[in-house]
């Protein structure tokens, strides 16, 4: 066990707690920056994520962090869960003299709230992963946006479940799709709607197809929502299982364990390849087949680059970007997470 100083306030030892990891780390804020000498003229960019804990933000920071020392300039990463945070923080990072903004934002819906404030702050905006929506409920498209082929992906997920299922001779009779859906979110109800219409094209019958809703895109979110969905249909043999990332279908496949389903009656299988590799490195195998791994480099590298020579060279990104996954399993994964450097 640690000892602290006895009599030292709390206070005070949470503040030098704070500064040393501050120097030794990147912070001890829900933001940091990359510590290099101020430069006048020099670019400052912010990185927004809405979910700093899952494994695929923090790669999209790692690989911004490694154009901000390609290119160079200094980067603010910041971890946002709401809307008011999010505001909050590019306020601050207007205040601090950044020029620009790479964001997944908290919520989609703030998008005309965030184009206003980046606006008058002057800070040129690239929206990663989760498309602004705008106050008519469609995607703001006058944004600049990186974001993955959501409805082709999923249809990948769909045509891997359909010859798995073939493969272990399972029948349209006593097997089912759980769908762990996020309809809130248009990039997460492209990748399940696509799984689903796949699926029903490779003889699924539309009855067969479950949805099960999370209120929390997150493992608890998802455990839940298979888990109602589990005991509202205890006859059904074999399991399919989709979702919008892995958090959603490492949720599921919890829940198809804590009911007992064995591990050769499930297939699963999930999206961003990054927040899956402790499950793909258990050395018993579970039902969590594999996941379509996409691709964090572009999103945190690409995303930061535009933005750079966008803000010094007055090159303006494509308004559009789309990026593609490609399937790991416990087979390959070790490989094409090195190939891609995501793993080393
Ligand atoms: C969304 C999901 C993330 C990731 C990203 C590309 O933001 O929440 O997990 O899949 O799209």
């Amino acid at each position: 066990m640690k000892k602290f100083p006895r009599g030292l306030p709390l206070a005070a030892l949470t503040a030098s707690t704070c500064l040393l990891a501050a120097l030794l780390t990147t912070g001890c804020g829900p933001s940091a920056e990359t510590p290099r000498p101020p430069k006048a003229g020099a670019v400052k960019i912010g990185f927004l994520v809405k979910q700093p804990d899952e494994p695929w933000f923090q790669l999209e920071w790692k690989f911004a962090e490694k154009a901000a020392q390609a290119m160079p300039f200094s980067l603010v990463k910041i971890g946002a869960t709401d809307g008011e945070k999010a505001l909050t923080a590019i306020d601050n990072l207007a205040a601090g003299g950044a020029q620009g903004l790479v964001i997944c934002t908290p919520d989609t819906k703030l998008g005309p709230a965030i184009v206003a404030k980046a606006k008058a702050a002057k800070l040129k905006l690239i929206s990663v992963d989760d498309r602004f929506v705008g106050a008519d409920g469609q995607p703001m498209t006058g944004v600049h946006y990186l974001g993955i082929s959501a409805r082709k992906i999923g249809e990948s997920v769909g045509q891997t479940l359909a010859s798995e299922m073939k493969r272990r001779g399972w029948t349209a009779a006593d097997t089912a799709l759980c769908a762990i859906t996020f309809d809130e979110l248009a990039t997460a109800k492209e990748r399940t709607d696509g799984a689903s219409t796949v699926l029903t094209a490779a003889g699924l019958p539309k009855e067969r197809i479950f949805r099960a809703p999370m209120r929390t895109a997150d493992i608890p979110g998802a455990f839940d929502a298979a888990n109602n969905l589990l005991t509202q249909q205890p006859d059904v043999k074999h399991w399919l299982v989709c979702g919008s990332n892995d958090n959603a279908v490492l949720g599921a496949v919890r829940a198809l364990e804590g009911r007992g389903v064995a591990v050769e009656n499930a297939v699963a299988i999930g999206i961003n390849g990054t927040d899956c590799i402790v499950e793909l490195e258990k050395t018993k195998a579970t039902s969590f087949y594999g996941s379509m791994l996409l691709s964090a480099k572009e999103h945190g590298y690409k995303t930061s680059e535009m933005l750079y020579r966008w803000i010094k060279d007055g090159v303006e990104p494509p308004l559009e970007t789309r990026t593609i996954g490609t399937l790991i399993t416990r087979e390959n994964f070790r490989q094409v997470l090195k190939e891609q450097g995501v793993r080393d």
